[in-house]
């Protein structure tokens, strides 16, 4: 391993949920507002590209509102509407759990792979994302099994923080709880909303793309790959990738190389 006297070595992979494991956004999130709307007997259908405009904003009762104060501005009368926002929202999370448990969303290439070689490297793992924490444990325990959550030494989700991404905060919390410094860390993100968080966090982040985010600005970026690659399948790079990173897939030596770069 290469190593420059004002570099850190790399401590912890501090991982994004949704968009960045999986593929949750346009085939699990999105399905399950659409049963909630149904369910409460909403005439509300979130398609592909309305879905791809609503996720400027994160959070799902966050996506909710902007939804409402952009196409249903009469529905904002409601008394009590953010008890109301909660009661919907809380279906759609029954809901994401259904989707979750009949399996049909798999983790994204190299995902399970990097997660085992970084624990077996005793490099150390923590998820930092917006989502409600009940889905991170749907999806981990669909994908990798019944005690995965347990492969992560920190789960960062949800309103635990005051502020969602872009806010840094959910870094901030989850490396307080690590007690490390962000110069020992990566990120990896799928999302300009995610990139600001880390990048505002201090954090070296890398970026493996999805449809919705490939157009995105990712100029601060450590890289920007298509996704984390397999030995077998590699990754296609989209931009900055270091030389120095020699193979097309990503290892625990591969995001030392990112974190060391000048
Ligand atoms: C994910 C989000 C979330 C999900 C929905 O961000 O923005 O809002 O779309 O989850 P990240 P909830 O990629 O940082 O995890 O409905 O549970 O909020
Ligand atoms: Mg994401």
């Amino acid at each position: 391993m290469n190593s420059t006297e004002n570099n850190e070595t790399l401590k912890a992979v501090l991982f994004d949920v949704d968009g960045t494991l999986a593929d949750t956004e346009r085939d699990g999130h999105r399905p399950a507002f659409n049963a909630a709307f149904e369910e409460f007997n909403l005439p509300w259908y979130w398609d592909v590209p309305l879905y791809g405009e609503l996720l400027q904003v994160t959070g799902g009762k966050e996506r909710i509102r902007f939804y409402m104060e952009k196409h249903q501005r009469d529905e904002l009368e409601r008394s009590d509407l953010d008890a109301w926002i909660a009661g919907l929202h809380k279906a759609k999370t029954r809901h994401f759990k259904a989707l979750m448990e009949r399996g049909e969303i798999p983790l994204r290439p190299g995902v399970k792979r990097l997660i085992h070689e970084l624990r077996g490297r005793g490099v150390r793992i923590a998820i930092a994302t917006t989502t409600t924490p009940e889905n991170v444990t749907y999806l981990l325990q669909s994908t990798l099994g019944e005690n995965a959550t347990d492969l992560f030494e920190v789960i960062g989700a949800g309103d635990i923080v005051p502020q969602k991404k872009p806010a840094p905060d959910i870094y901030f919390w989850v490396l307080d709880r690590m007690q490390l410094k962000p110069s020992q860390c990566i990120a990896i993100e799928d999302s300009e909303n995610g990139l600001q968080a880390a990048r505002s966090a201090g954090l070296t982040t890398l970026i493996t793309v999805n449809h919705y985010t490939r157009q995105q600005d990712f100029t601060e970026a450590a890289a920007v790959l298509s996704d984390l690659g397999e030995p077998d399948q590699g990754f296609t790079a989209i931009s900055n990738l270091p030389a120095t990173v020699g193979k097309s897939w990503i290892d625990t030596d591969a995001l030392m190389q990112l974190l060391e770069q000048p």
